[in-house]
């Protein structure tokens, strides 16, 4: 996956709090914690926010155009921050000699660490923040642009702001600056036309730590008794406009004084009695709900939402004469449900519906007729059927990454490294995949609890042909193919690249089908049904990329690929050892899209999945 990251650094300046974030696997999994726990303040900074703090220095010293190996060593360490399963703010707190000890963190990052972990923020980012020229931070990250172009487009045009941007560019003033061009103003045109009404979303997976963190410090107020996010979040949408923080307790204003005292608080937007919203440093918006215990499940259903789903809750609670509201179910004036979330359900004649489900698209059906889906659970998961190594562009080795899997408890690993036209990642040629195999084989005869199976992520040339040639493809376990470049292809020759690819009898999985990365490149634009149709005619497993900014395929696409009984497989994509923890995100995604365990290839005993991938070959 790095690959395009790669190839297009630029692209990783573009929103910035996007930005992926590893983390540790249990947190992403569900924060929600109606259970009181009583300790001390636990307000730390989360590992997303150091990484913040670093990217944002990075972009406003590319501004400055300063000395690129220091821009480089603060998205080194943003990236090393992010990547760690420990709490940076507890590291620096207990043990801070062991900052100096991660990859690319030396003395004097280790301080910088230690010094937002104390104060919450960084003398060196205020500084800059104060040199930078207005809007220049918000105008590199406009994609298309960058630090140079942002800056020129300050000092020269006095352009200060994305809406000062588009002024100039509808009076077609961008076209006539010296390396700007009528392209370029076009493009600025489209993605500025593109972003109108889009509001900005947080990546789940980075508003889960900042939500952990909060609900850590909320359950540190002994008036709290209950407490947990509902919201897109707990729907487990792959990206979030805001958190909904939901609390049961008797003494709300007590309660919502703790919320905006939070010392992650930038701004406070609104203060009530029962309710408050807050925007912290990293930009997020947090909405508090306050409710007397008897509300709350009712409360953690309508605050879960989606808001079509409760349209129809409610009205089914109508043709029975029920009220159902945030605050209860009532039969006239009398309470007959609402302190569980299950009682809600249960008023209207149904089973707990899981929030992941909840989108008003056939689940209140499903639950009536007692059809709803078995999900699958993280812990259905026996393998990863996508990573990259060292001999590509991962960043562990081959042994590094076997034995993180095997303490996940793995029954089998599919290394799947690039293939030779992604040059600047060093693909693999033939001779490289084979001298990989044997490699592999000795590994597996020291292994005793883990398979590793010989894989391999073939690029999709331009014209739908595959990177490597169809006798060698026979090496392999697993072949995955994927596109990596000419994202912008018509729609049309795009379809046909990709389905010329699936039509190729060596290979069994279609990885990142669309090639989006959230926030900062568009799915690719093709005919999903044609390609959904192929796959299913060519027996083509679809892959669901655990990348929480990737999440390709997304929710309602695989469940049109379950629909059409195309299998699944879930791969983390995994560059390093960290990642191979992004299983968690892949699994939520595929819930969303009514996934069981019979629908994911790699839910299976390595024997039967064995016979699968070999059985239905066509090679
Ligand atoms: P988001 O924040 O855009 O990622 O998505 P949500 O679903 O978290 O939306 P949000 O934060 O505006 O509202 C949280 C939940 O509150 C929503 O899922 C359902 C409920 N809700 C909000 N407004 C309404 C409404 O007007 N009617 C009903 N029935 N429910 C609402
Ligand atoms: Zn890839
Ligand atoms: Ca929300
Ligand atoms: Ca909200």
């Amino acid at each position: 996956m790095a690959v395009e990251a790669r190839s297009a650094v630029r692209s990783r300046r573009v929103a910035t709090r996007h930005r992926t974030a590893a983390f540790r696997a249990e947190r992403v999994a569900r924060p929600s914690s109606s259970v009181k726990r009583t300790q001390a303040a636990p307000h730390a900074i989360e590992n997303a926010e150091v990484a913040r703090i670093f990217r944002e220095i990075a972009d406003l010293l590319e501004i400055q155009d300063a000395n690129a190996f220091r821009i480089r060593a603060y998205r080194n360490a943003a990236r090393t921050v992010e990547e760690l399963s420990d709490a940076a703010a507890r590291i620096a707190r207990e043990d801070p000699a062991r900052l100096t000890q991660l990859p690319g963190i030396g003395k004097g990052l280790a301080g910088k660490i230690a010094e937002i972990c104390e104060t919450g923020t960084l003398g060196t980012l205020t500084e800059l923040q104060r040199e930078a020229p207005p809007g220049a931070l918000e105008l590199m990250r406009l994609p298309g642009l960058g630090p140079k172009r942002a800056r020129f487009l300050c000092d020269t045009l006095k352009i200060h702001s994305i809406a000062d941007l588009e002024k100039a560019a509808k009076a077609a003033r961008i076209r006539s600056i010296r390396g700007f061009g009528v392209r370029t103003e076009q493009k600025i045109l489209e993605e500025l036309h593109a972003r109108t009404g889009e509001e900005e979303r947080f990546l789940r997976s980075v508003a889960a730590q900042y939500g952990d963190s909060y609900l850590r410090y909320m359950e540190a107020c002994d008036d709290v008794q209950r407490v947990e996010i509902a919201g897109s979040f707990r729907r487990c949408k792959e990206t979030v406009a805001d958190l909904d923080i939901l609390a049961a307790t008797e003494a709300g204003e007590t309660v919502v004084k703790h919320f905006v005292e939070y010392p992650e608080v930038r701004t406070v937007l609104a203060q009530g009695p029962t309710k408050a919203s807050v925007r912290l440093k990293s930009g997020l918006q947090v909405d508090l709900r306050v409710l007397p215990p008897q509300s709350y499940g009712a409360a953690l259903h309508y605050f879960t939402g989606s808001k079509a789903h409760n349209i129809a809750i409610r009205r089914l609670g109508q043709q029975r004469g029920l009220k159902i509201n945030e605050y209860g179910v009532f039969r006239r004036r009398r309470r007959v449900g609402g302190a569980e979330e299950a009682g809600v359900f249960k008023a209207v004649g149904l089973p707990w519906i899981p929030p992941e489900l909840r989108e008003a698209r056939g689940e209140i059906e499903a639950a009536r007729q007692d059809e709803l889906p078995k999900l699958i659970e993280p812990s259905d998961i026996r393998g990863d059927l996508q990573f990259h190594t060292t001999d590509s562009d991962g960043r562990d080795s081959l042994e590094g990454m076997a034995e993180a899997a095997q303490e996940l408890g793995y029954e089998y690993i599919a290394v799947t490294d690039h293939s030779p036209a992604l040059r600047m990642v060093r693909g693999l040629d033939a001779a490289g995949y084979r001298r990989q195999a044997k490699h592999i084989d000795k590994l597996n005869a020291r292994l005793r609890k883990l398979t590793i199976l010989k894989g391999a992520e073939i690029d999709i040339l331009k014209d739908g042909s595959l990177d490597l040639a169809a006798e060698d493809l026979a090496m392999f376990d697993v072949v995955l193919v994927a596109i990596h470049s000419k994202f912008d292809l018509p729609s049309g020759e795009q379809t046909r690249r990709i389905v010329r690819a699936l039509q190729h009898p060596g290979i069994d999985i279609l990885a990142h089908p669309t090639g989006r990365i959230i926030g900062r490149r568009r799915a690719a634009a093709f005919d999903m049904e044609e390609v959904l149709h192929v796959a299913a005619d060519q027996g083509v497993v679809i892959e669901i990329n655990a990348q929480p900014e990737r999440l390709d395929v997304d929710d309602v696409t695989a469940r049109a690929a379950i629909a059409r009984r195309i299998p699944l497989v879930i791969s983390t994509d995994a560059h390093s050892v960290q990642e191979l923890r992004f299983m968690r995100c892949g699994v939520d995604q595929a819930r969303r899209a009514w996934a069981e365990k019979k629908h994911v290839i790699n839910t299976r005993p390595l024997k039967q999945l064995l016979k699968m991938l070999h059985g239905e070959r066509r090679r």
